[in-house]
């Protein structure tokens, strides 16, 4: 009897044992949306990268660019009690909330992208993202740079300026640099300034109202690639050459820009990397095993990409996207 005793409470025992070492560690995920080719590829990097880790498994949740959407998603997080909170916010601002409940329920949350301002009165383990502002001075400077090159560094040339989704960190940090950057170029005279959300269609349907009532535009520097390729295609349709009778600068350095350079349609993009998986991996792994991160928002080395490189921007040099494009990974 004794012996059967201590068989069933050794099976017991290693049930136990195997089912807790097996709980998966389970990291959610509050993504902004689908708005652009970026956002797919940071998506399909973080899924990937996270449901290919042994033990590990993904609560994915798309906001669709709506900040009710993530908030409702955050308190479901906390809800199911998950491990890991991965956290881009669409606008910078409203978020004290309920990131102060995610820290209520202890749960680690690593800011990644768009980092949101209550950053700095909330309790977090990481961050990660791009460096927005530096990203819209290249912008700039790469244009003043390019025309200076073509020997139009004195001319009198209109530029407009189109912008992210109107309150988030991507949009605010690349107008700062925007504008910080046109005042070291006086030659660039500001003509229009307006969001095209980030999105193909309205960077399309901006670029079309402005051809109707902007009567010159020599420059446009859209705040990311998938609002170049709409204005672009609206370009196209009111019978002027992109890439030549109005240069395009980019923002994100997505396939598409890539091939748009190529084919001479734009003339540059900056990049602005959306492969978070990198970064993210390694921090959960070491978070796993006791390590403690810095608050420090760390910024991935990037580059600019254009028709013909060798522009110096202080800070990088361009590279011409034809020779790197077979490289690119998103
Ligand atoms: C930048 C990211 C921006 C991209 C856009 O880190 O937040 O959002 O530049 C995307 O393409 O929509």
């Amino acid at each position: 009897m004794k012996k059967v005793l201590c068989f069933t409470l050794a099976l017991v025992l290693l049930v136990c044992v195997s089912a807790a070492s097996a709980k998966d560690v389970v990291i959610a995920f509050s993504q902004i949306g689908q708005e652009s080719d970026w956002r797919t590829a940071n998506t399909d990097d973080l899924r990937s990268a996270i449901e290919n880790h042994p033990g590990w498994k993904l609560v994915y949740d798309d906001g669709q660019q709506k900040q009710e959407n993530q908030i409702k998603a955050l308190r479901n997080f906390i809800t199911q009690d998950v491990d890991y909170i991965l956290f881009t916010g669409v606008v910078s601002t409203g978020w004290d909330e309920v990131l102060k409940e995610v820290n209520e329920a202890e749960i680690p949350l690593l800011l990644i992208d768009r980092i949101p301002d209550c950053a700095d009165k909330i309790d977090y383990v990481a961050a990660f993202g791009g460096d927005f502002v530096e990203e819209g001075r290249r912008q700039v400077a790469w244009a003043g740079e390019y025309l200076k090159k073509a020997g139009r560094g004195d001319e009198d040339v209109n530029i407009v300026i189109m912008e992210g989704t109107t309150g988030a960190s991507a949009q605010t940090g690349r107008t700062e640099g925007n504008l910080k950057a046109l005042k070291e170029y006086p030659h660039l005279k500001l003509v229009g300034q307006q969001s095209g959300n980030f999105t193909r269609a309205e960077g399309q349907a901006v670029m079309e109202s402005w051809l109707k009532s902007i009567p010159k535009i020599d420059v446009l520097i859209a705040q990311n690639d998938d609002m170049a390729l709409g204005a672009i295609d609206a370009i196209k349709a009111a019978g002027k050459v992109p890439g030549k009778d109005i240069i395009i600068v980019g923002c994100d350095s997505v396939k598409a820009a890539f091939d748009a350079i190529v084919a001479g349609e734009m003339n540059c993009t900056v990049e602005c990397t959306p492969l978070y998986g990198a970064f993210v991996v390694p921090t959960i792994e070491g978070l796993e095993k006791g390590e403690k991160f810095s608050k420090q928002v760390i910024h991935p080395e990037e580059g600019v990409f254009d028709t013909d490189g060798g522009i110096d921007l202080g800070t990088v040099k361009s590279v011409k996207a034809a020779d790197v494009i077979s490289q690119r990974r998103y």
